[in-house]
């Protein structure tokens, strides 16, 4: 573990012991699961062809307008997305953008994750899951996050992230 990361657990902690909650920042935490490095690479009739870069940069300049940050991630791994959530609360995160990628359909680890956070989860997706395959249309993060937005390509992103200056 890096010196940072026991930092931020202490202040957590610490923030937790003496009933404080750690102030809200402007940093909104965009975290993607598996297979979304692969974005605009692969199956653009179904994800769109921008990489999930391009969708950083569009997300950068409209949080700029909507005086937010971005803080952008991708893992193929479902605990390092359980460890951001936590982080994101940690940090005092405006709200998180997640799109689970698969983990959405399988993952009690993140609908326990979400729930266990009081920083607001925003679900998002590129296609629509119900839409599409029978083993897509059960969302386990759906059932605790604030709210889904999906179905749009990459606006889906730019639509939750509007979303979070209205929360
Ligand atoms: O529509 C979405 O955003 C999804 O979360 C994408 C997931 C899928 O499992 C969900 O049902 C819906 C898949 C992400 C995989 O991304 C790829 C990108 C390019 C090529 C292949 C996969």
């Amino acid at each position: 573990m890096g010196e940072g990361d026991g930092r931020r657990q202490l202040r957590a902690r610490h923030a937790k012991r003496s009933g404080m909650s750690v102030p809200t920042t402007d940093t909104v935490y965009v975290l993607n699961g598996p297979n979304l490095n692969l974005l605009g690479l692969r199956e653009p009739e179904i994800y769109g062809s921008d990489t999930l870069d391009d969708i950083a940069a569009m997300l950068e300049d409209r949080a700029r307008e909507l005086g937010l940050a971005i803080d952008m991630r991708q893992t193929n791994h479902e605990g390092m997305l359980v460890d951001w959530l936590h982080e994101a609360q940690a940090e005092g995160a405006r709200a998180v953008l997640l799109n689970p990628a698969a983990y959405t359909h399988t993952s009690i680890a993140l609908l326990d994750a979400v729930k266990a956070i009081r920083t607001p989860v925003i679900e998002v997706h590129l296609s629509d899951p119900a839409t599409r395959e029978p083993f897509r249309h059960q969302s386990y993060v759906g059932m605790a996050a604030a709210r889904t937005v999906k179905g749009l390509g990459a606006r889906s992103y730019l639509v939750a992230l509007d979303a979070v200056a209205q929360l």
